[in-house]
């Protein structure tokens, strides 16, 4: 579905400005109007301009499609209203009952929550491994097994899986490769490249990137997906706005810039956290002793914005810390411009409590925002200094 030039010849913030984005032939308007409407004038029955209906199509939709599209390396991508709409587009249209899906034992709540009371209710079976152990995946790998999904860097333990490695494992297996890239962006890591079958974004994260929306997308090079993806947003019609789609395209111009950016913050908090007596343990794949760093500086072309640690005092100091910080503001989601601080278990991940994704009381995730370096390293400084 991509033309041809929005994808080849041009680097990435060039396609992130014009990949599906032509000046309107009709008036030159530079960015493409929100078409709002739901319905399209036809000549003769079946004879349009290439749109009938919104959920099935929608021109200010598409342009954000081949935008994404292009920026993930991908020939068909198709926008969802939400980044579980997406990956729920991708589990129930290619899974049937008695297929078995791997998933990551870190990942985000919500994909937990869809696999064990979604997709189990559809008859699909899984179970949850720690995907840096190949002797773990190879030991639940089973003739049944369609699909395994990964998440890299995880959510919220930022553990970082060998894409291509998996992808060799899947294919040996029969099975697919689904990588949820929402923290790396495509800027970072393009896994269609790496052999993974499909990408899946919450677009609501850094691809909107200012808070404002909420989205999801999946990416693909395979014509049958692609199509079986397509087919699936129209039938089941979880599609965005078209104010929505705008919203995306507006922030996507800018990802690339963003994303240098929270890597620098990223990286500055990390070093600041790595030498605080009120921190026990740093996870971020920058720093040399992340043990997915050599993986991680293969596969991305930056770490990311995203930090996670775990408070050297428990999940009191975590809570308290959480709640006493100035600029980062204590709240879900991640991937904007601004900086925020959760925590992970009676949060975004409380509904893994008792599950093999459970995760530890005493974790703080931080997505770091793009404000004034020092304004974040003093502020979080203050909020470790206090719990001390
Ligand atoms: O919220 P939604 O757009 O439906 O996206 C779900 C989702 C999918 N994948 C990953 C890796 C995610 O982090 C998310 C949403 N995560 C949060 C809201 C959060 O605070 O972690």
């Amino acid at each position: 579905m991509t033309d041809e030039k929005d994808q080849i010849g041009f680097g990435f913030e060039t396609r992130a400005i014009h990949a599906g984005q032509e000046p309107d032939p009709v008036t030159g308007a530079v960015i493409p109007p929100i078409t709002l409407a739901t319905t399209f004038a036809q000549d003769e029955v079946g004879k349009h301009g290439g749109f009938e209906y919104s959920r099935s199509g929608n021109p200010t939709r598409r342009a954000l499609e081949v935008c994404v599209a292009s920026l993930e390396g991908a020939d068909f991508g198709s926008a969802f209203a939400s980044g579980l709409a997406a990956e729920d587009a991708v589990l129930r249209g290619l899974l049937r009952a008695g297929d078995h899906l791997i998933i990551p034992d870190d990942a985000y709540g919500g994909t937990f929550r869809l696999v064990s009371q979604v997709l189990a209710e559809s008859g699909v079976e899984w179970s949850a491994v720690d995907l840096t152990d190949s002797g773990a995946l190879l030991a639940e790998c089973r003739p049944s097994t369609k699909a395994i999904w990964v998440e890299t860097p995880t959510n919220p333990m930022l553990t970082i899986i060998d894409i291509a490695a998996v992808a060799e494992f899947a294919h040996k297996n029969n099975a697919r490769l689904i990588v949820d890239n929402t923290f790396a962006t495509p800027y970072l890591q393009t896994p269609l490249a790496l052999g993974a079958d499909v990408v899946v974004h919450s677009s609501t994260k850094y691809i909107g990137g200012h808070s404002d929306v909420v989205g999801g997308f999946v990416a693909t090079n395979d014509s049958e997906i692609g199509e079986r993806i397509a087919f699936w947003q129209n039938a089941v019609g979880a599609v965005p706005s078209p104010f929505d789609c705008y919203l995306l395209l507006r922030g996507i111009k800018t990802l690339g810039v963003r994303m240098d950016r929270h890597c620098v913050n990223a990286r500055a908090i990390a070093e600041m956290l790595n030498s605080h007596a009120a921190v026990d343990k740093v996870l971020w794949p920058g720093l040399p002793k992340h043990r997915g760093h050599d993986i991680a500086a293969q596969q991305m072309r930056g770490f990311g914005g995203m930090v996670s640690f775990i408070a050297a005092g428990g999940q009191d100091a975590a809570l308290a810390l959480a709640a006493r910080t100035k600029v980062f503001t204590l709240a879900e989601s991640l991937g904007a411009v601004e900086s925020l601080i959760e925590h992970p278990a009676l949060m975004t991940h409380a509904t893994t409590a008792d599950s093999p994704l459970a995760v530890d009381a005493a974790l703080i995730r931080l997505s770091v925002g793009i404000e004034t370096t020092s304004d974040l390293v003093e502020d979080l400084r203050a909020a470790l200094d206090s719990v001390l």
